[in-house]
């Protein structure tokens, strides 16, 4: 049994980009990192589930979700927040009312005297807003070269790390994420989306980009007690 006082006692945290439903999501790995923390806060932050379909969805991701509900439980005393993202727009208000958990476009929390956003990050994306299909047919080839690629990853991981295109978006993402912050005054931003983790900062604004759960490792952030914001990896 699952010790209870070895976990480690954290404020937040915060995962994106988990895609339930696709073939590469991995809701085993996700529940196996949120039982190794004690929070007090759970930011979902987009794109939990792929698509609209939920006969994709196999027993682990529902398990997955089934967790996430219980975690929701008032007697548990944690904060469990959902905040929109591309690919689950529209479906989230269906599984707010399925799982309980209210749904936001953006989240604001004040703590540790700092002013803290947390937003998905496709409202940032001028080229997914304007070129609505080019960008689906890419995700789709690229969820297919990751299922291919599935043991070690090598050609995915090439692929994000030499395309240009990725760089961009990670980059003109974090840039209209730190524009939208200062705008609405907050001292940190915080956005999934790109599926790849960066830190930047600019005019006393921090930005954090959490990147995914579909990429092995994947990563997660984790707000201490003490205010402090840390990029985490999974163990495999
Ligand atoms: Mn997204």
């Amino acid at each position: 049994m699952f010790d209870q006082t070895k976990k480690e006692v954290v404020n937040t945290v915060i995962i994106s980009d988990i895609h339930l439903g696709s073939e590469v999501a991995r809701p085993k790995a996700v529940k196996e990192m949120l039982q190794r923390y004690d929070f007090k806060r759970l930011i979902l932050l987009g794109d939990i589930f792929d698509d609209l379909n939920f006969n994709r969805l196999k027993k682990e991701h529902w398990n997955l979700l089934s967790y996430i509900r219980k975690l929701s439980n008032p007697d548990r005393n944690i904060k469990v927040i959902w905040v929109e993202g591309n690919h689950d727009e529209g479906l989230s208000e269906i599984m707010s009312h399925l799982i309980g958990i209210k749904v936001y476009k953006e989240y604001y929390w004040i703590f540790n005297g700092k002013k803290f956003l947390a937003i998905h990050g496709h409202q940032f994306d001028r080229f997914l807003n304007e070129n609505v299909f080019v960008s689906k047919v890419a995700s789709f080839i690229y969820s297919k070269v990751q299922k291919y690629d599935r043991e070690n990853q090598s050609i995915s991981r090439f692929i994000k790390r030499r395309s240009k295109g990725w760089l961009r978006l990670s980059n003109k993402v974090a840039e209209g994420a730190l524009n939208y912050a200062a705008e609405k005054e907050a001292d940190v931003i915080i956005c999934g989306h790109t599926h790849q983790i960066l830190y930047k900062e600019s005019q006393d604004i921090e930005y954090y980009n959490t990147g995914c759960w579909t990429d092995i490792p994947s990563s997660y952030l984790i707000i201490y007690d003490e205010g402090n914001i840390k990029t985490l990896f999974s163990e495999q």
